[in-house]
């Protein structure tokens, strides 16, 4: 049977479709969208609703089937070309190929069928329809058809958004970490941004989608990375990842002069205590100094300095923070002349020294040291020495102004002491003269035992 003759007797069936009594085909006619140019006695639209004006890929549509006339028996014939056709209404039916629907019964002017739309990049889909609007007289007059066709293009598919992130290279702990962010998506969906913050390798939850980290929660030498990903409400973008390192604050090193005022010749104290390091602790102090007479000197110090200078003097202070960061402060200290002790006057009276001196400088305590040994201290500027041994005795006055003992400020002065003491060492002479001649005695009293001994 021939294509021509193969519509010609599904028309027929369509035409029978209202006599029972002879209906021997129910079931329809599959793959019949194009119709027939039997039925041309009133034409009648062909309906189709229900499906996109693009189709996305995969998604469902549910398909209504009808025309413009009602009718007392109808049929169709639906063909599409991509997809799936099914979970047809009464009396519908959909083939084995799920690519054409039909009637099977005659009963129904309207009906329904899904379609489910291609995989992504199918392309164009075409629908054909043809629908018979029967009167329900055994022949072809009366009997209305009708054709109707669309074709649907796939819906571009969505492109997932993308997102740019990047940290401050060079960011202290005085100031917030923020992480520059930027999102785009092509098909102008809203991004969503997703950041995650770690530092030093462990994620820190309380920063979940926040742009900034206070400064507050940075500390040198940590490292911050920043993760972001970006939604569009379909897709998530590529993860983008940037780290920064926290850089470390120098410290800032203060001088601090504790001596006052500076005398030339004298100790100097400096402190320093008033550094400071915004971000960790100033763990060491490296002073140097040189005065303008060329004297010099240097020393690794917590924090107290003590030096002595002659004239004026340039003072540098290197501080040291816990992560090896430096600063540094220079000074110049003016130094100038001190009070001193001068005039020392000694004089023996019998067994006793009798000290005193001159004093230009303010209200001041005295040591008395004799051969370099403190042997008193007073607030007097006079001193009454008993010395225990003869001879060459030095005597130093040394200053003490607010508990400092000066240097330059002392003086020293030598005297022979003479009197009682050279009776004491005469009696030790004598003593030593008898002690030998005893020693004589029994050497001769030893000798002459050894002869009598040999004599017998
Ligand atoms: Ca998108
Ligand atoms: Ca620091």
């Amino acid at each position: 049977m021939g294509r021509f003759s193969t519509l010609a007797l599904a028309v027929l069936l369509l035409l029978v479709v209202s006599a029972p009594a002879i209906d021997g085909h129910p079931t329809g006619k599959f793959n019949t969208s194009d119709g027939c140019g039997c039925h041309i006695t009133s034409p009648v639209n062909a309906q189709l609703s229900g499906y996109p004006s693009t189709y996305a890929a995969g998604e469902q549509y549910v398909l209504a089937i009808g025309m413009s006339i009602s009718a007392p028996a109808g049929g169709f014939s639906l063909d599409i070309d991509k997809g799936t056709l099914s979970n047809p209404s009464t009396d519908a039916q959909v083939d084995s190929l799920q690519l054409s629907a039909t009637h099977s019964s005659s009963d129904s002017t309207s009906w329904t069928v899904s379609w489910t739309a291609p995989s992504s990049g199918s392309g164009m889909v075409t629908f054909s329809l043809a629908v018979l609007a029967a009167d329900g007289n055994i022949d072809a007059g009366g009997d209305s058809s009708g054709l109707f066709s669309v074709q649907i293009a796939e819906a571009s598919p969505n492109t997932a958004p993308q997102v740019s992130l990047s940290l401050p290279q060079s960011v202290d702990s005085s100031t917030d970490l923020v992480a520059n962010i930027s999102s785009s998506d092509a098909d102008d969906d809203p991004v969503t941004l997703n950041i995650q913050w770690l530092r030093n390798g462990f994620r820190e939850g309380s920063l979940d989608n926040l742009q900034t980290v206070p400064a507050i929660m940075l500390g040198p030498g940590q490292v911050w990375t920043c993760k972001v990903i970006g939604n569009d409400g379909i897709e998530n973008s590529q993860e983008v990842i940037a780290s920064t390192t926290i850089s470390n604050s120098p410290p800032t090193a203060l001088i601090n002069i504790v001596t006052n005022p500076v005398w030339i010749g004298e100790t100097i104290t400096v402190t320093s205590q008033m550094s400071s390091d915004s971000d960790g602790e100033v763990v060491n102090s490296i002073w140097s100094w040189i005065d303008s007479s060329g004297n010099s000197g240097s020393a690794y110090s917590m924090q107290s300095f003590t030096f002595t200078a002659y004239s004026q003097v340039t003072l540098t202070l290197q501080v040291v923070d816990d992560l090896g960061g430096i600063g540094l402060a220079t000074k110049t200290i003016e130094v100038v002349n001190g009070p001193h002790v001068s005039d020392i006057t000694s004089i023996q009276n019998g067994q006793q020294v009798e000290l005193s001196w001159q004093w230009d400088g303010p209200q001041s305590q005295f040591s008395v040291i004799r051969n370099g040994n403190v042997i008193a201290t007073t607030n007097q500027t006079s001193f009454t020495d008993t010395p225990i041994f003869s001879g060459d005795t030095s005597y130093s006055i040394q200053p003490i102004v607010d508990g400092r003992h000066l240097d330059a400020g002392s003086e020293s002065s030598p005297i022979t002491v003479e009197s009682a003491c050279e009776e004491i060492q005469s009696t030790n002479d004598f003593a030593g003269m008898i002690l030998g001649f005893i020693m004589l005695i029994l050497s001769l009293i030893t000798v002459a035992m050894g002869y009598l001994n040999r004599g017998e």
